[in-house]
Protein backbone atom coordinates (compact mmCIF):
# COMPACT_ATOMS: atom_id res chain seq x y z
CA UNK A 1 0.00 0.00 0.00
CA UNK A 2 1.25 3.28 -0.71
CA UNK A 3 0.17 6.72 0.87
CA UNK A 4 1.62 10.05 0.92
CA UNK A 5 2.31 12.20 4.25
CA UNK A 6 -0.11 13.84 6.24
CA UNK A 7 -2.50 16.19 4.75
CA UNK A 8 -6.33 17.32 5.62
CA UNK A 9 -8.11 14.98 2.79
CA UNK A 10 -7.70 11.32 3.06
CA UNK A 11 -8.05 9.45 -0.52
CA UNK A 12 -8.28 5.96 -0.89
CA UNK A 13 -7.79 4.96 -4.79
CA UNK A 14 -8.97 1.32 -5.50
CA UNK A 15 -8.22 -0.75 -8.82
CA UNK A 16 -11.14 -3.44 -7.50
CA UNK A 17 -10.28 -6.95 -8.07
CA UNK A 18 -11.83 -9.12 -11.38
CA UNK A 19 -15.63 -9.90 -10.82
CA UNK A 20 -15.61 -13.25 -9.96
CA UNK A 21 -17.34 -14.28 -13.17
CA UNK A 22 -14.15 -13.17 -15.42
CA UNK A 23 -12.15 -15.80 -17.05
CA UNK A 24 -9.04 -14.78 -15.21
CA UNK A 25 -6.11 -14.11 -18.33
CA UNK A 26 -3.45 -12.60 -15.48
CA UNK A 27 -1.46 -15.41 -15.32
CA UNK A 28 -0.82 -14.31 -19.10
CA UNK A 29 -0.75 -10.25 -18.41
CA UNK A 30 -1.39 -7.96 -15.85
CA UNK A 31 -0.47 -4.71 -16.34
CA UNK A 32 1.01 -1.79 -14.15
CA UNK A 33 -2.14 0.58 -13.28
CA UNK A 34 -0.86 3.55 -14.26
CA UNK A 35 -4.31 5.40 -13.86
CA UNK A 36 -3.76 4.84 -9.69
CA UNK A 37 -0.61 6.08 -9.83
CA UNK A 38 -1.45 9.03 -12.48
CA UNK A 39 -4.04 9.86 -9.83
CA UNK A 40 -1.29 9.81 -6.95
CA UNK A 41 0.47 11.96 -9.06
CA UNK A 42 -2.26 14.85 -9.34
CA UNK A 43 -3.66 14.74 -6.14
CA UNK A 44 -0.49 14.16 -3.62
CA UNK A 45 0.14 17.13 -2.87
CA UNK A 46 -3.09 18.08 -1.85
CA UNK A 47 -4.25 15.46 -0.25
CA UNK A 48 -3.56 11.92 1.91
CA UNK A 49 -3.46 9.34 -0.80
CA UNK A 50 -3.50 5.75 -0.48
CA UNK A 51 -3.13 3.87 -3.68
CA UNK A 52 -4.83 0.05 -3.81
CA UNK A 53 -4.42 -2.24 -6.26
CA UNK A 54 -7.05 -5.00 -5.63
CA UNK A 55 -5.90 -7.12 -8.28
CA UNK A 56 -2.36 -7.80 -7.41
CA UNK A 57 -3.44 -8.09 -3.14
CA UNK A 58 -6.28 -9.32 -1.62
CA UNK A 59 -8.13 -6.28 0.07
CA UNK A 60 -11.18 -5.56 2.28
CA UNK A 61 -12.09 -2.73 0.95
CA UNK A 62 -14.74 -2.57 3.86
CA UNK A 63 -12.14 -3.09 6.47
CA UNK A 64 -10.33 -0.38 5.05
CA UNK A 65 -12.39 2.17 4.86
CA UNK A 66 -13.19 1.21 8.40
CA UNK A 67 -9.77 1.56 9.75
CA UNK A 68 -8.37 4.64 7.60
CA UNK A 69 -11.50 6.51 7.63
CA UNK A 70 -10.70 8.03 3.97
CA UNK A 71 -13.50 11.01 3.08
CA UNK A 72 -12.88 10.11 -0.39
CA UNK A 73 -12.95 6.42 -2.42
CA UNK A 74 -12.17 6.76 -5.94
CA UNK A 75 -12.74 3.82 -8.35
CA UNK A 76 -11.46 2.74 -11.65
CA UNK A 77 -13.17 0.93 -13.70
CA UNK A 78 -13.92 -1.08 -17.13
CA UNK A 79 -17.14 -1.95 -18.39
CA UNK A 80 -16.64 -5.64 -17.10
CA UNK A 81 -16.80 -4.24 -13.57
CA UNK A 82 -20.01 -1.94 -13.92
CA UNK A 83 -22.23 -3.99 -11.72
CA UNK A 84 -19.22 -4.74 -8.88
CA UNK A 85 -18.78 -1.07 -8.55
CA UNK A 86 -22.61 -0.56 -7.99
CA UNK A 87 -22.51 -3.19 -5.27
CA UNK A 88 -19.47 -2.12 -3.84
CA UNK A 89 -20.67 1.47 -3.46
CA UNK A 90 -23.75 0.01 -2.09
CA UNK A 91 -22.09 -1.45 0.42
CA UNK A 92 -19.70 1.18 1.33
CA UNK A 93 -22.45 3.49 1.78
CA UNK A 94 -24.03 1.97 4.79
CA UNK A 95 -21.26 1.97 6.60
CA UNK A 96 -21.61 4.73 9.89
CA UNK A 97 -19.36 7.59 7.83
CA UNK A 98 -19.29 6.47 4.47
CA UNK A 99 -16.58 8.20 2.42
CA UNK A 100 -17.78 10.29 -1.56
CA UNK A 101 -17.46 7.87 -4.23
CA UNK A 102 -16.16 8.58 -7.32
CA UNK A 103 -15.84 6.71 -10.53
CA UNK A 104 -13.85 7.49 -13.55
CA UNK A 105 -11.78 4.77 -15.67
CA UNK A 106 -12.02 3.39 -20.11
CA UNK A 107 -15.51 2.96 -19.57
CA UNK A 108 -16.80 5.79 -17.75
CA UNK A 109 -15.45 7.86 -20.22
CA UNK A 110 -17.83 7.15 -23.38
CA UNK A 111 -20.64 6.32 -21.22
CA UNK A 112 -20.55 7.55 -17.56
CA UNK A 113 -24.37 7.30 -17.32
CA UNK A 114 -23.18 3.90 -16.87
CA UNK A 115 -22.46 4.33 -13.25
CA UNK A 116 -25.12 6.53 -12.41
CA UNK A 117 -26.34 5.26 -8.65
CA UNK A 118 -28.10 6.48 -5.73
CA UNK A 119 -24.77 5.49 -4.13
CA UNK A 120 -22.16 6.97 -6.11
CA UNK A 121 -21.28 10.56 -5.84
CA UNK A 122 -19.71 11.28 -9.07
CA UNK A 123 -18.66 10.03 -12.08
CA UNK A 124 -15.62 11.65 -14.32
CA UNK A 125 -15.46 11.50 -18.24
CA UNK A 126 -13.09 13.67 -19.57
CA UNK A 127 -9.61 15.60 -18.48
CA UNK A 128 -10.21 13.84 -15.89
CA UNK A 129 -6.87 14.44 -13.75
CA UNK A 130 -7.66 18.28 -14.26
CA UNK A 131 -10.92 17.26 -12.98
CA UNK A 132 -10.29 15.41 -9.77
CA UNK A 133 -7.77 17.98 -8.51
CA UNK A 134 -9.99 20.65 -9.34
CA UNK A 135 -12.68 18.58 -7.07
CA UNK A 136 -10.26 17.99 -4.17
CA UNK A 137 -9.18 22.02 -3.94
CA UNK A 138 -12.64 23.00 -4.01
CA UNK A 139 -13.54 20.34 -1.22
CA UNK A 140 -10.07 21.28 0.69
CA UNK A 141 -11.32 25.04 0.51
CA UNK A 142 -15.08 23.99 1.68
CA UNK A 143 -16.05 25.30 -1.60
CA UNK A 144 -19.21 23.41 -4.05
CA UNK A 145 -17.55 21.24 -6.60
CA UNK A 146 -20.72 20.41 -8.73
CA UNK A 147 -19.57 22.49 -11.67
CA UNK A 148 -16.82 21.35 -12.85
CA UNK A 149 -16.38 20.55 -15.79
CA UNK A 150 -15.37 17.13 -17.33
CA UNK A 151 -17.44 15.30 -14.59
CA UNK A 152 -21.07 14.09 -13.83
CA UNK A 153 -22.30 14.68 -9.94
CA UNK A 154 -25.37 13.33 -8.04
CA UNK A 155 -27.91 16.18 -6.97
CA UNK A 156 -30.39 13.83 -4.95
CA UNK A 157 -32.11 11.89 -7.24
CA UNK A 158 -30.58 12.85 -10.59
CA UNK A 159 -27.16 13.16 -11.96
CA UNK A 160 -26.14 16.95 -13.45
CA UNK A 161 -23.37 15.78 -16.69
CA UNK A 162 -21.54 19.56 -16.75
CA UNK A 163 -19.89 20.07 -19.78
CA UNK A 164 -16.15 18.73 -21.43
CA UNK A 165 -13.02 20.94 -21.20
CA UNK A 166 -10.13 20.65 -23.74
CA UNK A 167 -7.36 18.46 -22.47
CA UNK A 168 -3.80 20.43 -22.39
CA UNK A 169 -1.63 17.70 -23.13
CA UNK A 170 1.41 19.93 -23.09
CA UNK A 171 0.64 20.23 -19.36
CA UNK A 172 -0.18 15.92 -18.94
CA UNK A 173 1.59 15.00 -15.96
CA UNK A 174 5.06 12.56 -15.79
CA UNK A 175 3.35 9.68 -13.55
CA UNK A 176 5.21 9.09 -10.31
CA UNK A 177 5.23 5.22 -9.99
CA UNK A 178 4.84 4.25 -6.37
CA UNK A 179 3.25 0.95 -7.37
CA UNK A 180 5.43 -0.45 -10.03
CA UNK A 181 8.31 -0.44 -7.54
CA UNK A 182 6.59 -1.23 -4.88
CA UNK A 183 4.97 -4.58 -6.57
CA UNK A 184 8.32 -5.62 -8.57
CA UNK A 185 7.92 -8.07 -10.72
CA UNK A 186 4.09 -8.61 -10.18
CA UNK A 187 3.21 -6.89 -13.63
CA UNK A 188 4.26 -8.61 -17.24
CA UNK A 189 3.18 -9.48 -20.27
CA UNK A 190 3.89 -13.14 -21.10
CA UNK A 191 7.43 -13.19 -21.63
CA UNK A 192 7.90 -9.75 -20.88
CA UNK A 193 8.48 -9.50 -17.24
CA UNK A 194 8.54 -6.47 -14.84
CA UNK A 195 7.16 -4.82 -17.91
CA UNK A 196 6.01 -0.58 -16.53
CA UNK A 197 3.58 1.16 -18.77
CA UNK A 198 3.24 4.69 -20.28
CA UNK A 199 0.80 5.99 -22.40
CA UNK A 200 2.18 8.31 -24.94
CA UNK A 201 -1.17 9.24 -27.29
CA UNK A 202 -5.10 9.24 -26.54
CA UNK A 203 -7.47 7.60 -29.09
CA UNK A 204 -7.11 6.54 -32.80
CA UNK A 205 -8.08 8.22 -35.73
CA UNK A 206 -9.20 4.85 -37.76
CA UNK A 207 -12.92 3.81 -38.12
CA UNK A 208 -13.07 0.38 -37.16
CA UNK A 209 -16.95 -0.32 -36.42
CA UNK A 210 -16.11 -2.48 -33.60
CA UNK A 211 -13.67 -0.48 -31.70
CA UNK A 212 -14.46 1.14 -28.42
CA UNK A 213 -11.22 3.12 -28.15
CA UNK A 214 -11.34 5.18 -30.88
CA UNK A 215 -14.53 6.44 -29.27
CA UNK A 216 -12.53 7.58 -25.70
CA UNK A 217 -11.00 10.56 -25.38
CA UNK A 218 -14.12 12.74 -27.22
CA UNK A 219 -13.41 10.77 -30.21
CA UNK A 220 -10.05 12.85 -31.19
CA UNK A 221 -6.58 12.02 -31.54
CA UNK A 222 -4.19 13.49 -29.90
CA UNK A 223 -0.32 13.29 -28.22
CA UNK A 224 1.78 14.35 -25.95
CA UNK A 225 4.91 16.02 -26.38
CA UNK A 226 7.78 13.55 -27.47
CA UNK A 227 10.10 15.59 -25.16
CA UNK A 228 7.74 15.07 -21.63
CA UNK A 229 7.81 10.88 -23.62
CA UNK A 230 11.61 10.74 -23.22
CA UNK A 231 11.71 11.97 -19.96
CA UNK A 232 9.08 9.58 -19.03
CA UNK A 233 10.86 6.63 -20.53
CA UNK A 234 14.21 7.43 -19.44
CA UNK A 235 13.03 7.77 -15.55
CA UNK A 236 11.67 4.80 -15.85
CA UNK A 237 13.90 1.72 -13.80
CA UNK A 238 12.41 -1.05 -15.82
CA UNK A 239 13.80 -2.66 -19.30
CA UNK A 240 10.47 -3.51 -20.18
CA UNK A 241 7.83 -0.62 -21.28
CA UNK A 242 4.22 -1.53 -22.34
CA UNK A 243 3.35 1.55 -24.39
CA UNK A 244 -0.45 1.26 -24.40
CA UNK A 245 -1.43 3.63 -27.02
CA UNK A 246 -4.47 2.40 -29.08
CA UNK A 247 -2.63 2.79 -31.92
CA UNK A 248 1.42 4.00 -31.45
CA UNK A 249 2.74 3.60 -34.60
CA UNK A 250 0.66 6.52 -36.98
CA UNK A 251 3.04 9.22 -37.98
CA UNK A 252 6.75 8.48 -39.64
CA UNK A 253 8.05 11.69 -38.78
CA UNK A 254 7.28 11.84 -35.02
CA UNK A 255 8.38 7.97 -34.87
CA UNK A 256 11.76 8.72 -36.70
CA UNK A 257 12.26 11.54 -34.22
CA UNK A 258 11.60 9.02 -31.19
CA UNK A 259 14.45 6.62 -32.83
CA UNK A 260 16.70 9.70 -32.88
CA UNK A 261 15.88 10.39 -29.11
CA UNK A 262 16.23 7.14 -28.12
CA UNK A 263 19.99 6.82 -29.40
CA UNK A 264 20.83 10.45 -28.14
CA UNK A 265 19.80 9.69 -25.10
CA UNK A 266 21.39 6.11 -25.29
CA UNK A 267 18.14 4.76 -23.59
CA UNK A 268 18.22 0.45 -23.58
CA UNK A 269 14.23 -0.67 -23.54
CA UNK A 270 12.08 -2.93 -25.19
CA UNK A 271 9.47 -1.83 -26.15
CA UNK A 272 5.56 -3.41 -26.60
CA UNK A 273 3.14 -1.47 -28.83
CA UNK A 274 -0.31 -1.51 -30.67
CA UNK A 275 -0.07 -1.33 -34.26
CA UNK A 276 -1.96 -1.43 -37.66
CA UNK A 277 -0.93 -4.06 -40.24
CA UNK A 278 -1.13 -1.10 -42.77
CA UNK A 279 1.46 0.63 -41.33
CA UNK A 280 4.11 -1.78 -40.53
CA UNK A 281 3.70 -2.88 -44.12
CA UNK A 282 3.65 0.64 -45.80
CA UNK A 283 6.83 0.99 -43.85
CA UNK A 284 9.67 -1.82 -43.31
CA UNK A 285 12.74 0.61 -43.06
CA UNK A 286 11.21 2.07 -39.91
CA UNK A 287 10.29 -0.73 -38.88
CA UNK A 288 14.13 -1.42 -38.85
CA UNK A 289 14.74 1.72 -37.28
CA UNK A 290 12.18 1.00 -34.44
CA UNK A 291 13.86 -2.19 -34.01
CA UNK A 292 17.14 -1.35 -33.39
CA UNK A 293 15.42 1.75 -30.54
CA UNK A 294 14.28 -1.11 -28.83
CA UNK A 295 10.72 -1.86 -30.68
CA UNK A 296 10.73 -5.77 -29.12
CA UNK A 297 6.93 -6.42 -30.17
CA UNK A 298 3.94 -5.71 -31.61
CA UNK A 299 0.10 -6.38 -31.06
CA UNK A 300 -1.27 -6.02 -34.23
CA UNK A 301 -5.82 -6.25 -34.89
CA UNK A 302 -5.42 -8.85 -37.78
CA UNK A 303 -9.26 -9.37 -36.89
CA UNK A 304 -10.11 -11.64 -40.14
CA UNK A 305 -8.13 -13.42 -42.71
CA UNK A 306 -10.61 -12.31 -45.52
CA UNK A 307 -11.03 -9.02 -47.49
CA UNK A 308 -14.87 -8.79 -47.74
CA UNK A 309 -15.24 -9.06 -43.36
CA UNK A 310 -11.75 -6.70 -43.15
CA UNK A 311 -13.56 -4.18 -45.20
CA UNK A 312 -17.07 -4.57 -43.57
CA UNK A 313 -15.91 -3.56 -40.69
CA UNK A 314 -13.93 -0.58 -42.02
CA UNK A 315 -10.56 -1.87 -40.70
CA UNK A 316 -8.00 0.08 -42.54
CA UNK A 317 -5.73 -2.56 -43.29
CA UNK A 318 -6.64 -5.69 -46.24
CA UNK A 319 -4.93 -9.29 -45.89
CA UNK A 320 -2.02 -8.24 -47.94
CA UNK A 321 -1.28 -6.18 -44.93
CA UNK A 322 -1.43 -8.59 -42.59
CA UNK A 323 0.96 -10.97 -44.51
CA UNK A 324 3.44 -8.42 -45.14
CA UNK A 325 3.11 -7.83 -41.00
CA UNK A 326 4.23 -11.00 -40.42
CA UNK A 327 6.58 -11.30 -42.81
CA UNK A 328 8.59 -8.09 -41.69
CA UNK A 329 8.07 -8.78 -38.15
CA UNK A 330 9.71 -12.24 -38.30
CA UNK A 331 12.65 -10.75 -40.74
CA UNK A 332 13.11 -8.42 -37.99
CA UNK A 333 13.00 -10.91 -35.17
CA UNK A 334 9.97 -8.55 -33.60
CA UNK A 335 6.64 -10.28 -31.62
CA UNK A 336 3.95 -10.47 -33.27
CA UNK A 337 0.85 -10.64 -31.27
CA UNK A 338 -1.87 -11.32 -33.82
CA UNK A 339 -5.39 -10.42 -32.42
CA UNK A 340 -7.94 -12.35 -34.06
CA UNK A 341 -11.91 -11.88 -33.67
CA UNK A 342 -14.04 -15.16 -34.09
CA UNK A 343 -17.72 -14.86 -34.96
CA UNK A 344 -20.26 -17.19 -32.91
CA UNK A 345 -21.96 -17.04 -36.78
CA UNK A 346 -19.14 -18.97 -37.89
CA UNK A 347 -19.13 -22.62 -39.26
CA UNK A 348 -17.05 -25.45 -38.19
CA UNK A 349 -15.42 -25.02 -42.00
CA UNK A 350 -14.82 -21.67 -41.26
CA UNK A 351 -13.05 -22.25 -37.45
CA UNK A 352 -10.79 -24.76 -39.24
CA UNK A 353 -9.82 -22.46 -41.77
CA UNK A 354 -8.68 -20.21 -39.59
CA UNK A 355 -6.58 -22.81 -37.59
CA UNK A 356 -5.20 -23.43 -40.94
CA UNK A 357 -3.98 -19.90 -41.44
CA UNK A 358 -2.49 -19.99 -37.73
CA UNK A 359 -0.25 -22.98 -38.83
CA UNK A 360 0.38 -21.96 -42.29
CA UNK A 361 1.60 -18.42 -41.40
CA UNK A 362 3.71 -19.66 -38.65
CA UNK A 363 1.91 -17.13 -35.85
CA UNK A 364 3.01 -18.32 -32.31
CA UNK A 365 1.50 -15.26 -30.43
CA UNK A 366 -2.22 -14.49 -30.75
CA UNK A 367 -5.63 -13.61 -29.10
CA UNK A 368 -9.05 -14.67 -29.90
CA UNK A 369 -12.24 -12.40 -29.23
CA UNK A 370 -15.30 -13.20 -29.27
CA UNK A 371 -16.56 -10.39 -32.04
CA UNK A 372 -18.64 -8.55 -29.43
CA UNK A 373 -20.64 -5.59 -29.91
CA UNK A 374 -19.42 -3.16 -26.92
CA UNK A 375 -21.77 0.04 -25.70
CA UNK A 376 -20.88 3.19 -27.28
CA UNK A 377 -18.93 1.78 -31.03
CA UNK A 378 -20.17 2.59 -34.38
CA UNK A 379 -21.81 -1.69 -34.35
CA UNK A 380 -23.63 -1.08 -31.37
CA UNK A 381 -25.77 1.77 -32.78
CA UNK A 382 -25.97 0.33 -36.38
CA UNK A 383 -26.82 -2.63 -34.77
CA UNK A 384 -29.36 -0.60 -32.93
CA UNK A 385 -28.88 -2.27 -29.97
CA UNK A 386 -30.05 -1.17 -26.29
CA UNK A 387 -28.59 -2.24 -22.75
CA UNK A 388 -31.19 -3.88 -20.05
CA UNK A 389 -31.45 -1.87 -17.27
CA UNK A 390 -29.62 -4.91 -14.84
CA UNK A 391 -27.67 -6.01 -17.75
CA UNK A 392 -24.80 -8.17 -16.48
CA UNK A 393 -21.81 -6.10 -17.76
CA UNK A 394 -19.28 -8.76 -16.75
CA UNK A 395 -20.06 -10.88 -19.56
CA UNK A 396 -18.10 -8.59 -21.44
CA UNK A 397 -14.71 -9.60 -21.04
CA UNK A 398 -14.11 -10.11 -24.94
CA UNK A 399 -14.54 -13.99 -24.34
CA UNK A 400 -17.98 -14.84 -23.39
CA UNK A 401 -21.05 -15.31 -26.18
CA UNK A 402 -23.83 -13.05 -26.13
CA UNK A 403 -25.55 -14.95 -28.30
CA UNK A 404 -26.50 -18.68 -29.41
CA UNK A 405 -24.08 -19.45 -31.99
CA UNK A 406 -25.65 -19.94 -35.52
CA UNK A 407 -24.13 -23.50 -36.57
CA UNK A 408 -22.38 -25.10 -33.48
CA UNK A 409 -23.41 -25.48 -29.68
CA UNK A 410 -22.18 -23.25 -27.16
CA UNK A 411 -19.41 -26.17 -25.64
CA UNK A 412 -18.35 -26.22 -29.20
CA UNK A 413 -17.77 -22.56 -29.77
CA UNK A 414 -15.99 -22.50 -26.51
CA UNK A 415 -13.90 -25.62 -27.53
CA UNK A 416 -12.53 -23.78 -30.91
CA UNK A 417 -11.88 -20.94 -28.89
CA UNK A 418 -9.86 -22.99 -26.24
CA UNK A 419 -8.30 -24.98 -28.89
CA UNK A 420 -6.86 -21.95 -30.99
CA UNK A 421 -5.24 -20.59 -28.08
CA UNK A 422 -2.99 -24.00 -27.34
CA UNK A 423 -2.73 -24.41 -31.02
CA UNK A 424 1.26 -22.99 -30.51
CA UNK A 425 1.90 -24.86 -27.80
CA UNK A 426 0.82 -28.06 -28.95
CA UNK A 427 3.19 -27.73 -31.81
CA UNK A 428 6.93 -28.44 -32.54
CA UNK A 429 7.56 -25.05 -33.89
CA UNK A 430 5.96 -23.07 -31.25
CA UNK A 431 7.59 -24.79 -28.56
CA UNK A 432 10.98 -23.91 -30.27
CA UNK A 433 9.44 -20.72 -30.59
CA UNK A 434 8.88 -20.17 -27.02
CA UNK A 435 12.19 -21.91 -26.23
CA UNK A 436 14.14 -18.97 -27.98
CA UNK A 437 12.18 -16.41 -26.53
CA UNK A 438 12.18 -17.45 -22.66
CA UNK A 439 14.35 -20.59 -22.11
CA UNK A 440 12.95 -23.94 -20.50
CA UNK A 441 11.83 -22.00 -17.09
CA UNK A 442 10.01 -19.18 -18.99
CA UNK A 443 8.34 -21.68 -21.57
CA UNK A 444 7.60 -24.38 -18.90
CA UNK A 445 6.12 -21.06 -17.06
CA UNK A 446 4.15 -19.82 -19.89
CA UNK A 447 2.51 -23.17 -20.65
CA UNK A 448 2.06 -23.80 -16.87
CA UNK A 449 0.04 -20.69 -16.80
CA UNK A 450 -1.82 -21.24 -20.26
CA UNK A 451 -2.95 -24.29 -18.83
CA UNK A 452 -3.90 -22.85 -15.57
CA UNK A 453 -5.98 -20.21 -18.05
CA UNK A 454 -7.72 -23.27 -19.37
CA UNK A 455 -8.94 -25.04 -16.22
CA UNK A 456 -9.55 -21.13 -15.37
CA UNK A 457 -11.95 -20.72 -18.87
CA UNK A 458 -13.81 -24.13 -18.45
CA UNK A 459 -14.46 -23.75 -14.35
CA UNK A 460 -15.58 -19.85 -15.15
CA UNK A 461 -17.87 -20.90 -17.81
CA UNK A 462 -19.68 -23.63 -16.17
CA UNK A 463 -20.16 -21.54 -13.66
CA UNK A 464 -21.38 -19.02 -15.17
CA UNK A 465 -22.03 -19.51 -19.10
C1 LIG B 1 -3.57 -2.06 -20.87
C2 LIG B 1 -5.00 -2.53 -21.00
C3 LIG B 1 -5.39 -3.63 -20.25
C4 LIG B 1 -4.52 -4.31 -19.21
C5 LIG B 1 -4.89 -3.82 -17.80
C6 LIG B 1 -4.74 -2.33 -17.66
C7 LIG B 1 -5.19 -1.79 -16.33
N1 LIG B 1 -4.62 -0.72 -15.92
O1 LIG B 1 -6.03 -2.35 -15.65
C8 LIG B 1 -4.96 -5.78 -19.39
C9 LIG B 1 -4.21 -6.34 -20.58
C10 LIG B 1 -4.76 -6.69 -18.19
C11 LIG B 1 -6.41 -5.52 -19.76
C12 LIG B 1 -7.43 -6.37 -19.47
C13 LIG B 1 -8.75 -6.11 -19.81
N2 LIG B 1 -9.20 -5.13 -20.62
CO1 LIG B 1 -8.09 -3.68 -21.26
N3 LIG B 1 -7.13 -2.29 -22.02
C14 LIG B 1 -5.92 -1.87 -21.84
C15 LIG B 1 -5.67 -0.63 -22.73
C16 LIG B 1 -4.91 -1.06 -23.98
C17 LIG B 1 -4.93 0.51 -22.03
C18 LIG B 1 -5.49 0.87 -20.65
C19 LIG B 1 -4.52 1.75 -19.92
O2 LIG B 1 -3.58 1.29 -19.31
N4 LIG B 1 -4.69 3.06 -20.00
C20 LIG B 1 -3.83 4.04 -19.36
C21 LIG B 1 -4.54 4.69 -18.18
C22 LIG B 1 -3.61 5.73 -17.58
O3 LIG B 1 -5.69 5.34 -18.71
P1 LIG B 1 -7.19 5.06 -18.21
O4 LIG B 1 -7.30 3.77 -17.54
O5 LIG B 1 -8.07 5.37 -19.35
O6 LIG B 1 -7.36 6.18 -17.05
C23 LIG B 1 -7.36 7.57 -17.34
C24 LIG B 1 -8.66 8.20 -16.91
O7 LIG B 1 -9.77 7.40 -17.18
C25 LIG B 1 -8.43 8.48 -15.44
N5 LIG B 1 -9.05 7.58 -14.49
C26 LIG B 1 -9.03 6.25 -14.45
N6 LIG B 1 -9.71 5.81 -13.38
C27 LIG B 1 -10.18 6.87 -12.72
C28 LIG B 1 -10.93 6.98 -11.57
C29 LIG B 1 -11.30 8.26 -11.11
C30 LIG B 1 -12.14 8.39 -9.90
C31 LIG B 1 -10.87 9.41 -11.83
C32 LIG B 1 -11.24 10.74 -11.36
C33 LIG B 1 -10.11 9.28 -12.98
C34 LIG B 1 -9.76 8.03 -13.42
O8 LIG B 1 -7.04 8.40 -15.23
C35 LIG B 1 -6.33 8.19 -16.41
C36 LIG B 1 -5.79 9.51 -16.86
O9 LIG B 1 -5.39 9.52 -18.17
C37 LIG B 1 -7.13 -0.20 -23.03
C38 LIG B 1 -7.35 0.60 -24.29
C39 LIG B 1 -7.66 2.05 -23.96
N7 LIG B 1 -7.68 2.89 -24.95
O10 LIG B 1 -7.92 2.42 -22.84
C40 LIG B 1 -7.89 -1.53 -23.00
C41 LIG B 1 -9.35 -1.50 -22.55
C42 LIG B 1 -9.49 -0.50 -21.44
N8 LIG B 1 -9.56 -2.85 -22.05
C43 LIG B 1 -10.75 -3.29 -22.25
C44 LIG B 1 -11.26 -4.53 -21.78
C45 LIG B 1 -12.67 -4.89 -22.20
C46 LIG B 1 -10.49 -5.36 -20.96
C47 LIG B 1 -10.97 -6.67 -20.37
C48 LIG B 1 -12.33 -6.61 -19.69
C49 LIG B 1 -11.09 -7.77 -21.39
C50 LIG B 1 -9.97 -8.04 -22.27
N9 LIG B 1 -9.97 -9.23 -22.74
O11 LIG B 1 -9.11 -7.24 -22.56
C51 LIG B 1 -9.86 -6.99 -19.34
C52 LIG B 1 -10.30 -6.55 -17.92
C53 LIG B 1 -9.21 -6.52 -16.92
C54 LIG B 1 -9.48 -5.57 -15.78
N10 LIG B 1 -8.43 -4.96 -15.31
O12 LIG B 1 -10.58 -5.39 -15.32
C55 LIG B 1 -11.58 -2.31 -23.05
C56 LIG B 1 -12.57 -1.59 -22.15
C57 LIG B 1 -13.90 -1.34 -22.81
C58 LIG B 1 -14.83 -0.67 -21.85
N11 LIG B 1 -15.93 -0.19 -22.38
O13 LIG B 1 -14.61 -0.60 -20.67
C59 LIG B 1 -10.46 -1.39 -23.65
C60 LIG B 1 -10.90 0.05 -23.91
C61 LIG B 1 -9.97 -2.05 -24.95
C62 LIG B 1 -11.06 -2.43 -25.91
N12 LIG B 1 -10.98 -3.63 -26.41
O14 LIG B 1 -11.95 -1.71 -26.23
N13 LIG B 1 -6.55 -4.30 -20.37
S1 LIG C 1 -6.87 0.66 -35.57
FE1 LIG C 1 -7.20 -0.33 -33.61
S2 LIG C 1 -7.47 1.33 -32.13
FE2 LIG C 1 -7.69 2.21 -34.17
S3 LIG C 1 -9.90 2.19 -34.58
FE3 LIG C 1 -9.07 0.27 -35.42
S4 LIG C 1 -9.23 -1.25 -33.78
FE4 LIG C 1 -9.49 0.79 -32.87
Amino acid sequence: MIHSHSKPLRILVFRPPLPPQTIRMGALFNCEPLELEYLYTVLHDIADVRLLDGQVSRTDLKQEIINWQPQLLLLTSMINSVNLIAELAQQIKQLPQPPLIFVGGPHAEVLPEHYFSPHIDGVFFNNQLKAIREVVLAINEERSFQQVKGAAFRIGDTFLKNEVWPVDLEEFPIPERPLLSQNRGKYFILHYEDCATVKTSFGCPEKCTFCFCRKMNQEAYSRRPLSAIMDEIESIPNENIFVVDDNFLLSPKRLQEFCTEIERRNIHKRFIVYATSRFIAQYPDLMRQLRDAGLSAVMVGFEFIDDATLAAYQKGSALADNEATIRICRELDIDLFALFMLDPDWSHAQFRKLAHYIRSRKIYLATFGTLTTLPGTDLWLQEEMEAAPDEAWWRYDLLRLHQQPKYLSRLGYYLWVMYLYLLPTLRTDGLAYFLRRSGWKGSLRIMWNSFLAGINFFYKLSLWP
